[in-house]
Parts: structure tokens; C-alpha cells; sequence
């Protein structure tokens, strides 16, 4: 095994379904991840990855960032989309050409044809961060789908049902992959165990994980 495999994580262009509109594609972000990676280094650049407080005063122990013309922001105060980084006060970074084309790409492939993201949410996993289940409501267009690229560290994935009382499957997520999630499967609640202590060999001891959404 090299100490450098790029396709490491994954099986290329499997896919699995996980509900009637939410479907894994294997290993579709790995032809693009040397263009990804630099352009995340400049969306950071410009807005800090920062672990933000939730309405009821957690500190989340995901860092995220965001690009394009919305961001998704959490404080005492709620849950909102926003043209402004809170903590710089600017824009956020613009939607790297990379990440919008391969959002647009995904979406195709798991038939949502034309979708433009002008929301990309960027979490930083570490070893032990987690996400709880939740559900993702704050976006405009729920017909929109919403695409999501993991990238470094693998990760368990949860995804619940409609109700947070509802049996939740585990989806194991590496390197590559990317989801797709729509229609039915759009509102179920869904989250990330923490993550295990490990190394990947391009991103060290991180995941990250872009989502993309139609928020306005
Ligand atoms: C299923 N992020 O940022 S991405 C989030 O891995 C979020 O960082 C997780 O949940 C992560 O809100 C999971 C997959 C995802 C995103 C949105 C969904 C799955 C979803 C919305 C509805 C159903
Ligand atoms: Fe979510």
C-alpha cells in the first residue's frame, strides 16, 4: 500500500440507495479533490473555520465556514441564513467554479437536474467532533436538493426518519463520497457520530464535509 494513495476510502462510482430520493455516490468527488482542496485553502482564508454557539448555548464542536452567497449561521439568538460573516463582517467567499460545477454534476447523477447551489456550508471534523441529530428546515426551495461531499477522515453517518424518535441508519462515509439528498428524504432527521482518532493520508486527522443547498 503506498503512503500516498489518492483513491484511497472508497470504491469509485458505486451507488447506493439510502431512500426514495437520497442516494450515495462512491468515490464521485475523487477525479476533482486536488482542485477542491486548494479552494477550500481560499474560502479559509477569507472566512475562518470558527465553532459557532447554538441557540441553547452549546458550542458546537464542528468548526465550520461557509461560500457563496449565503451562509448558514447559529448564535443564542436562532438559526439563519446570511449574506454576512458574522465575524468579519464581509461577504463570504464566492462559490469556487469547482465546487458549484461539482455540486451541479451530482445532482444530475442522482437525477435533480439544474440545480445552482448559492449555499455551500464547509464543517471541520476532528477526532471526537460530532453533529446530533437534527434536521436541516432553514432552507427557502425545499424542492431543491441538497448535495454533500466528504472529504479526509471517514465517518459514520446517521439517518434517522421523519420523527427524532425514529430507528436511524448508519452509513458509513469516506473519503470522496458524495450524497445526494431530495424530495421525500429532504426533512429526516440525520447527524454524525463522533468521529474515531485516525489519519487520512492527504488531510491528517480531519474530515471535511461541504454541503450544498439552495437557500435563498
Ligand atoms: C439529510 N452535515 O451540515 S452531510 C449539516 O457530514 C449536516 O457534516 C453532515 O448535516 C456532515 O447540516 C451531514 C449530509 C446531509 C446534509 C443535509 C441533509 C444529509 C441530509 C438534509 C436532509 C437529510
Ligand atoms: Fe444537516
Amino acid at each position: 500500500m503506498p503512503s500516498l494513495d489518492l483513491f484511497e476510502g472508497t470504491a469509485q462510482n458505486e451507488r447506493q440507495r439510502l431512500g426514495p430520493a437520497a442516494m450515495v455516490l462512491r468515490g464521485f468527488a475523487l477525479p476533482c479533490v486536488r482542485e477542491l482542496l486548494p479552494a477550500i485553502d481560499a474560502i479559509e482564508a477569507i472566512s475562518p473555520f470558527r465553532h459557532m454557539v447554538t441557540p441553547g448555548g452549546f458550542t458546537m464542536s464542528v468548526a465550520l465556514t461557509n461560500c457563496g452567497a449565503l451562509g448558514w449561521t447559529t448564535d443564542r439568538r436562532g438559526y439563519r441564513y446570511s449574506a454576512v460573516d458574522p465575524d468579519t463582517g464581509a461577504p463570504w467567499p464566492a462559490m469556487p467554479a469547482v465546487l458549484a460545477r461539482l455540486a451541479t454534476q451530482a445532482a444530475a447523477a442522482a437525477g435533480f437536474d439544474g440545480f445552482e447551489p448559492d449555499a455551500c456550508l464547509v464543517n471541520r471534523y476532528r477526532p471526537g467532533s460530532r453533529l446530533s441529530l437534527h434536521q436541516d428546515r432553514n432552507e427557502r426551495d425545499d424542492t431543491a436538493p441538497i448535495v454533500s461531499v466528504s472529504l479526509g477522515m471517514s465517518a459514520t453517518f446517521l439517518f434517522g426518519g421523519q420523527a427524532r424518535t425514529d430507528p436511524v441508519l448508519k452509513v458509513p462515509l469516506h473519503h470522496g463520497d458524495v450524497v445526494v439528498w431530495g424530495g421525500a428524504d429532504r426533512l429526516r432527521y440525520h447527524g454524525v457520530m463522533p468521529l474515531k482518532e485516525a489519519r487520512h493520508a492527504l488531510l491528517g486527522s480531519q474530515r471535511l464535509n461541504l454541503t450544498f443547498r439552495k437557500a435563498g
